[in-house]
């Protein structure tokens, strides 16, 4: 057995069972069409812009500025993932290269703290706060935003080789995880008082799309174990779940949010355009 250390799972099973021909090329396509949405969504974020007033466009720019970091990210994350697995012929599967990379899922971590801030402050440049305070709303959306992927991206190294270890950063992370929860939640409410009904139906949607794709994450990091201490998804079935999850996590918590976002200010335009031409 190869001495692997704080190397994410996914290491150690493609070091013992490797990989079938179908685990192997779900997660590099997923990977990849995870990186392609980024640019489609760059696309779309910078047509749209002028679709909005000028005071809600900075939403439009935070997803642009989401969707190149996550394509930047990602595609490191494609990269990663061919270079650490290579076919082994005799054994018909994808084993861990002996000369490449070991896999990390850290990329990902380090895009969300570039990204987790910037898509919790976008929703204010959207919505109006009716009694909290903007500066108070995005240092605490800021600082537990960024100590939650912290606390995170330590434990996800420990997930194999300390597991109390990768449990308890990950509660630590959770803890930080419900304040932005309850902050949004609260953001939210504020923001449908006194908008048209349509305004205020896109905001709940964007709470219902908040709440599963945020939840998706954690599901993911402890996707080894969701089957139990050494269950059934402590295997390929887990490696290529989570991939997948997480993409699908990535392209409803960044691109389909920005869209609703964008829908929503839409629609506050055209109300205050009627507004005026009514005078
Ligand atoms: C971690 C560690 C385990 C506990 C929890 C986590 C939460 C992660 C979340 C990430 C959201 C990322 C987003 C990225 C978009 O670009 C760090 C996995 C609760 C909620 C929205």
């Amino acid at each position: 057995m190869q001495q692997l250390g704080d190397a994410n799972f996914e290491n150690y099973i493609g070091a013992t069972e490797g990989f079938s021909e179908m685990a192997y090329q779900m997660t590099s396509h997923v990977l990849t069409l995870g990186y392609a949405v980024m640019l489609a969504g760059l696309l779309y974020f910078v047509l749209t812009i002028k679709n909005v007033d000028k005071k809600f466009q900075m939403s439009n720019i935070l997803s642009a500025v989401v969707m190149v970091s996550a394509f930047l990210l990602l595609y490191a994350q494609a990269g990663n993932w061919t270079d650490s697995f290579t076919f082994d012929a005799s054994r018909g599967k994808y084993f861990l290269n002996p000369d490449g990379d070991l896999f990390n899922n850290g990329y990902r971590y380090l895009n969300w703290l570039i990204d987790v801030p910037m898509l919790l402050f976008q929703i204010l440049f959207v919505v109006t706060l009716t009694k909290s305070k903007f500066s108070s709303i995005r240092n605490q959306f800021w600082f537990s935003g960024a100590m939650m992927i912290i606390t995170g991206y330590i434990g996800q190294f420990y997930e194999v080789s300390d597991k109390p270890l990768f449990f308890i950063w990950g509660a630590v992370s959770t803890l930080f995880f419900f304040h932005i929860l309850w902050l949004m939640k609260k953001v939210i409410n504020e923001g449908k008082e006194g908008i048209s009904p349509k305004g205020q139906k896109i905001l709940s949607n964007i709470w219902v799309l908040f709440l599963v794709s945020w939840f998706l994450y954690p599901g993911a990091y402890l996707m080894p174990y969701l089957g139990g201490l050494d269950g059934f998804l402590y295997n390929e079935s887990g490696v290529v779940g989570r991939q997948i999850t997480y993409t699908v996590a990535d392209v409803c918590s960044k691109v389909i949010y920005g869209i609703l976002l964008g829908n929503l200010a839409m629609t506050l335009s055209t109300k205050k355009n009627i507004e005026s031409v009514n005078g």
